[in-house]
C-alpha cells in the first residue's frame, strides 16, 4: 500500500545520505540501552506518551511542537517511557527528533515507525532508540522474527503491534511486549474494544500495551483490570498548546 512504498523511498534517500556502515561506526550504535519494558513495570503510572506532530487520520495536531520541551516534560510528569514518531511522510516526524530527545531524558524511548528493512533497526540504534515497533500488519511472521532478533542483538527491546485475532501467531516472535493498537489502520477509527477482546487471546506470561484513542483515566483503570499494563497515548497530549503539562495534570 501506500505508507509501505513512501517508507521504501525514504528508507532509500535516508541510506543515500548516511549508509549502514557509518551507522555501524557511530558511537551510538555500542551503547547500552534503558529497558522499556521494565520501566512500564516498574512505573506507576504505565503510560507511555508520545511525541507526534501529526497524523493521517487528524492531520495537523501540533506542527510546531518541541521535542525537548515536550518529551522532559513527559520525563518529569511520570510517563514510564516515550514514543517518538520518525517518520516525515504522514506523521511529519524525523529521526533528529529522537536524536535530540535521547540528549534530554533517561526514561526509555520507543522508535515509533513502519519497520520494514534492517537499516532501520541499526538506524534506531544509531539515533538512541531503546525499543522498535513491529506492525504485524506490514511484515511477515518470517520478517518479524528477523526483526525482532537483530533487534535484541542490539540491545534493543520490540514491542510488537498487533491489531486482529488473525494476526495472533506473530506472538511468537520474542517480542518484549505486545501492543493492542485500537485504531483500524484502515478506517483510523478507535475502539477501546479491541483491546479487551484482544488481551483474551494473548499469552499471559506476555507485557500487554494497549495503544490509540485513549484519553479517559476510568479507561485506563478498566484496562489495568483486564491486565494491560502499558498505555500508549498520544493525542490525548499533542493536542494541548503544552502536551507536557496535559499528562502532569
Ligand atoms: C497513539 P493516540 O490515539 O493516543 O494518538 O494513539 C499511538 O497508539 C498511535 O500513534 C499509533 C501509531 C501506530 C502510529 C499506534 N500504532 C503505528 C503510527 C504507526
Amino acid at each position: 500500500d501506500t505508507i509501505i512504498s513512501e517508507k521504501k523511498k525514504e528508507i532509500i534517500r535516508q541510506q543515500e545520505a548516511f549508509g549502514t556502515e557509518l551507522l555501524l561506526e557511530s558511537e551510538q550504535i555500542q551503547r547500552k540501552t534503558f529497558s522499556m519494558s521494565r520501566s512500564i513495570r516498574e512505573s506507576a503510572s504505565g503510560i507511555i506518551a508520545e511525541f507526534k506532530r501529526r497524523s493521517p487520520s487528524k492531520g495537523w495536531i501540533h506542527p510546531h511542537a518541541n521535542v525537548i520541551d515536550v518529551v522532559t516534560g513527559y520525563e518529569k510528569a511520570g510517563a514510564a517511557a516515550s514514543s517518538i514518531l520518525t517518520d516525515e511522510v504522514f506523521f511529519g516526524g524525523m529521526p533528529g527528533d529522537l536524536v535530540q530527545a535521547r540528549q534530554q531524558v533517561k526514561i526509555p524511548l520507543l522508535r515509533k515507525d513502519f519497520i520494514i528493512d534492517e537499516y532501520q533497526i541499526y538506524q534506531a540504534k544509531a539515533i538512541g532508540a531503546d525499543a522498535i515497533l513491529l506492525i504485524a500488519s506490514a511484515i511477515s511472521r518470517k520478517e518479524c522474527k528477523r526483526f525482532a532478533t537483530l533487534a535484541h542483538q542490539l540491545g534493543l527491546e520490540v514491542l510488537l503491534e498487533l491489531h486482529d485475532i488473525a494476526e495472533l501467531d506473530y506472538a511468537d516472535c520474542e517480542a518484549d511486549m505486545i501492543g493492542v493498537n485500537n485504531r483500524d489502520l484502515t478506517t483510523f477509527e478507535t475502539k477501546i474494544d479491541h483491546s479487551f477482546e484482544m488481551i483474551k487471546h494473548l499469552p499471559s506470561s506476555a507485557l500487554c500495551i494497549s495503544e490509540s484513542g485513549i484519553s479517559d483515566p476510568n479507561v485506563v483503570f478498566s484496562l489495568r483490570q483486564a491486565g494491560f499494563e502499558g498505555f500508549l497515548m498520544g493525542e490525548n497530549f499533542m493536542k494541548h498548546e503544552d502536551p507536557q503539562s496535559a499528562l502532569a495534570n
